[in-house]
């Protein structure tokens, strides 16, 4: 008995252990940042969007990303700051509006990325040159590490994420993002989340709106609530939550319109999958909605190809 017991703390003591180690910075960071930095100045000429073009110099660049964060502990509260990344900021030369493009999302990341991936008159903040440097990518610095860089490779963990030394370099992109939106903006919210929505710590909330009240460029916000297949509806453009929303965009000059689960971006999910239960309902015609899937999965399998 007492031997179980044991076996039973260690495990419990590794599975602790195991949950509280995130993974350390992305292995080959130099070189991925400096790939993807080279890549999108390349192939931004064959996507027809003139406002996303950038001249970067890529050394430069990422010379300066290090600096912001290399040799300092990650901790709570964090030592890097926005401020420590805009020297690698200002080396990115863009300042072009984004006139009825921008695509925003919280809780949304992947649906709102297949959406602008078959779409070339939505872009999200990954589809510019500095989310798509960074995505899915994990970075810190130590004081005393091992390696010669002041890279830490082995952990990245805080206690908190708003302590990770990687979000006020989000924060700070999102609100360049924000600052290029013009005219009207798209906010793609996920209305199956057991979170809230339009949560009080989501960089939608506290950067980008704000970033939108102070330039006063945009002037309609349209709030697109999508579900996923398969899972039970907690918020709908009925919901206290989005009427939260539309008052604080409206205080920020805006008009506000919502969409529960827009038709176009179903179409989206169902040509990825097209076997779910919510993409055979009877009140779409069938033979429309299978060409258009067609269509749809065709667009979506070239871009896949090209990305
Ligand atoms: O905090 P969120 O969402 O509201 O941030 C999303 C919002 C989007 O509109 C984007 O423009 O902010 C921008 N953005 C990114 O593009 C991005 N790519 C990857 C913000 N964060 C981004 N990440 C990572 O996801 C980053 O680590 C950040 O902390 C999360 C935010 O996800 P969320 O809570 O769903």
């Amino acid at each position: 008995m007492k031997k179980m017991l044991f076996t039973l703390k260690a495990f419990a003591f590794a599975l602790f252990i195991s949950t509280c180690q995130g993974g350390g910075t992305t292995p080959n960071f130099d070189s991925i940042i400096t790939g993807r930095c080279f890549d999108f100045q390349q192939f931004i000429e064959k996507r027809d969007i003139a406002e996303l073009k950038v001249t970067v110099n890529c050394t430069l660049m990422l010379n300066r990303l290090k600096k912001a964060f290399a040799w300092k502990n990650h901790q709570c509260p964090s030592n890097v700051t926005q401020s420590d990344y805009a020297p690698m900021f200002d080396t990115i030369k863009n300042r072009q509006k984004l006139e009825n493009k921008v695509l925003l999302w919280t809780g949304t990341k992947d649906v709102a990325h297949d959406f602008s991936h078959v779409n070339d008159n939505y872009v999200t903040l990954e589809d510019t040159f500095a989310g798509y440097i960074a995505d899915e990518l994990t970075w810190c610095g130590c004081s005393a590490c091992l390696k010669s860089d002041g890279i830490d490779y082995e952990t990245c963990e805080t206690s908190d994420r708003k302590c990770d030394q990687s979000t006020p370099y989000w924060s700070m992109a999102s609100k360049r993002f924000a600052e290029k939106a013009a005219g009207k903006v798209y906010v793609l919210l996920n209305g199956t989340n057991e979170r809230n929505p339009y949560s009080p710590r989501s960089i939608f909330r506290t950067v980008e709106l704000p970033a939108m009240n102070e330039t006063r460029t945009v002037k309609h916000l349209s709030v697109l609530i999508i579900s996923s297949f398969n899972r039970t509806i907690r918020t709908t453009c009925q919901s206290e939550v989005i009427a939260s929303l539309t008052s604080d965009a409206k205080s920020a000059g805006m008009k506000v319109t919502c969409n529960d689960n827009p038709r176009a971006v179903k179409f989206v999910l169902c040509a990825k999958y097209p076997h779910a239960a919510e993409c055979k309902e009877s009140n779409v015609a069938t033979k429309d909605m299978s060409s258009i899937i067609y269509i749809i999965a065709l667009l979506y399998a070239n871009m896949k190809l090209f990305h």
